[in-house]
């Protein structure tokens, strides 16, 4: 194994597949990313484009201290300083992020809607109980409607959501009172998804809002309407049109792909697709066809936020994360990459074309060139889908004879729904938190860590999310992880109820082994963040930690971030009240006073800040100050230092 591949991923299967890559000539993202150096001046967000008098860069000289005049004179062509520039920078980086999940959120209302309108057939309520409570938190009448027409007003009311021009968005609601007061005195609660989205645009337009504090109000504003707007929309009907998720055992890897079966992978964020593929890929049919063909079966498997969302619900094995998708296809027998919306590369279509993989986008809004388009119609859900199945089995035969796949997978329990954990903790019948907000009382859990978030080309795949994982439930913190950084655990273990034994401090260890719980959480993709925003709501709401979820001893953490998305969720989570590292770079060190306004002032105002630590290890340290200084705050530093299990105590435990 040449120490080279070693340096780009710890996953063994991956560096399998990069040296297979290598052998046949075949050049990946992780090449691309050692040919082209990133710019350090766009890097540091001191670089402006938004005007065709620039573009201008003003980079923060390196090795010195900047004197007032020479900083003064960092400023472009319109006299925009570097605040002001890099202000703008990150907040576009949130109406990007805020637009893409909520956009997501807006097609999956459209098939909600149509499926309640009964013109969509495919598709139905699956999850009775959860459109039930929606509708209560919606005040849609329940009497004695049915569920499509009770669908239906639900559907209405968060499609207007997005177009909503003035009032509050209705899912802020769900938030603590305290949150929302907070929010209302600093006029930042979100009056319409779409609104928010575009006033950021226009406001960071040459020549319009040129204070980088009132630039970060209205970021703050859009990453609000994304968390507990589009986000929030996508994941509640989601869930009740496929399923609410509940643990579920799969395994994942390169190893889920079989060498004597179609594998047709779908990637990419939206459910609708994946979930009839899923449906579909046990269809004895479907199943025949691939045996006329000459396979034994039908394999399908999922990449990226897609898998999650899948896996959660069907069982259906995760092939990677995002630093995987063009490894998948050098293994040779991917016979069919699906791909939807967000977090796909280009570079696919370079990597399928050296092998037979036929790579189908299906989403009117993504196309590639070079690819086969094939659009998945909601109002044909069944027929679609099942066209874009044939391709993938007719494409089975075209095989070449380099195919190897790493034999490397892990099993994992996946589906940690909000409301998943509230039943797991306190049965059925008196589903609640209890027994969580106990457990941090009491001190055997420290506190809750969300570790979410991508991979990045920039720094070894896989690592910084195990590193700082391992490093926090060794610390007795329960993680909450979503998106890729989720897989990255799955992949390193750490989603078995075994793990706590092995990787857990003695607190955390009791309680997983005693709930029956892997010590780290898989919570679903990226769009459910805003999971982990309900369940930190719900442990505010059962008492003893404070009245806010800035008084929980809780962190977030993106240690591996890249998407534009990544910026918009941190930017909600520290609105939130949420103390928020991320890792690989901070795109705004090019101006100390906007940073330090995002490190520091943000705590002032929202009781949640930005910190930035590229070492995993040092960043959960961070992570763990910062939750012993809410322990403290709260008077539950003591309890910690007496962690000594008596007999008692252990009864205690086993009765949750
Ligand atoms: Fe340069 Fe100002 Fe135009 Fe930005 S808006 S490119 S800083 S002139
Ligand atoms: S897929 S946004 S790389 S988590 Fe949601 Fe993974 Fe990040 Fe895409």
């Amino acid at each position: 194994m040449s120490e080279e591949a070693k340096n780009k991923s710890i996953d063994q299967a991956s560096i399998e597949m990069l040296e297979k890559a290598a052998q046949e000539n075949v050049r990946t993202v992780f090449d691309r990313a050692e040919k082209m150096k990133p710019c350090p001046i766009g890097g540091e967000g001191s670089c402006c484009s938004i005007c065709a008098m620039g573009p201008c860069r003003v980079p923060l000289a390196k090795g010195k201290d900047e004197t007032p005049e020479e900083h003064a004179r960092r400023t472009g062509v319109c006299g925009a300083t570097v605040e002001t520039i890099a202000a703008r920078n990150f907040v576009r980086k949130i109406a990007a992020g805020t637009a893409s999940h909520s956009d997501h959120g807006r097609r999956v209302v459209e098939t909600f809607k149509l499926m309640a309108e009964g013109k969509i057939k495919d598709f139905e309520v699956k999850d009775e109980q959860k459109l039930l409570k929606l509708a209560l938190d919606l005040g849609v009448d329940v009497g004695d409607r049915s569920n499509n027409e009770i669908a239906l007003d639900i559907a209405i009311i968060c499609e207007n959501e997005f177009g909503r021009q003035e009032g509050e968005l209705v899912f802020i609601k769900s938030a603590p009172l305290k949150r929302q007061e907070i929010w209302r005195k600093l006029g930042v609660v979100p009056r319409g998804i779409d609104r928010e989205v575009v006033e950021l645009m226009h406001r960071t337009h040459m020549g319009v809002d040129q204070d980088y504090k009132s630039l970060m109000f209205q970021g703050t504003r859009a990453a609000l309407a994304d968390g507990w707007g589009g986000s929030m929309i996508a994941t509640e009907i989601q869930d009740v049109m496929f399923g609410t998720p509940t643990p579920t055992l799969s395994e994942i890897n390169l190893g889920v792909l079989k060498e004597d079966m179609v594998n047709i992978i779908i990637h990419g964020h939206e459910p609708a697709l994946a979930e009839m593929l899923a449906v579909l890929s046990q269809d004895p049919e479907l199943i025949k066809y691939a045996k006329s063909k000459g396979a034994k079966g039908l394999n399908l498997a999922g990449m990226c936020c897609t898998a999650n969302e899948v896996m959660m619900r069907h069982g259906v094995p995760i092939a990677g994360n995002f630093l995987q998708q063009e490894l998948a296809i050098i293994t040779g027998a991917v016979d069919a990459m699906v791909v939807d919306v967000q977090c796909i590369m280009q570079g696919l279509q370079e990597v399928a074309r050296c092998f037979h993989t036929k790579l189908i986008t299906t989403d009117d809004r993504a196309h590639i060139t070079g690819s086969t388009f094939m659009l998945f119609d909601e109002l044909n859900a069944k027929e679609s889908a099942k066209a874009i199945i044939k391709a993938g089995i007719d494409n089975y035969p075209n095989r070449g004879d380099n195919v190897r796949i790493p034999q490397i997978k892990t099993p994992l329990i996946a589906g940690f729904s909000h409301e998943t954990i509230n039943y797991l903790l306190g049965g059925l019948f008196r589903a609640s938190y209890r027994p969580l907000n106990d457990n941090i009382i009491n001190g055997r859990i420290r506190g809750v860590a969300g570790v979410v978030g991508c991979n990045n080309a920039r720094t070894t795949h896989d690592s910084a999310h195990t590193l700082m994982i391992k490093e926090l439930i060794k610390n007795d913190v329960l993680v909450l992880s979503t998106g890729c950084a989720a897989m990255a655990a799955g992949k390193a273990g750490l989603m078995l109820p075994e793990a706590a034994k092995e990787f857990c401090g003695p607190g955390l260890a009791e309680v997983c082994e005693a709930v029956g719980i892997p010590p780290v959480l898989h919570m679903g993709a990226c769009i459910d963040n805003s999971r982990i925003l309900i369940a930190a709501t719900a442990m505010v709401k059962d008492g003893g930690l404070g009245d806010d979820i800035s008084d929980l001893p809780a962190a977030g953490a993106a240690p591996e971030w890249m998407s534009e998305k990544a910026i918009a969720i941190g930017q909600y989570f520290v609105a939130s009240g949420v103390y928020t590292v991320f890792g690989t770079n901070w795109p705004t060190l090019g101006s100390k006073e906007f940073t330090s306004h995002l490190f520091n002032d943000m705590e002032e105002m929202y009781g949640g800040k930005w910190a930035f630590e590229p070492d995993p290890i040092k960043a959960a340290h961070l992570m763990i100050e910062h939750i012993d200084k809410k322990r403290s705050a709260l008077g539950i530093d003591k309890a910690r230092e007496r962690v000594l299990y008596d007999m008692e105590m252990r009864r205690e435990i086993e009765a949750v």
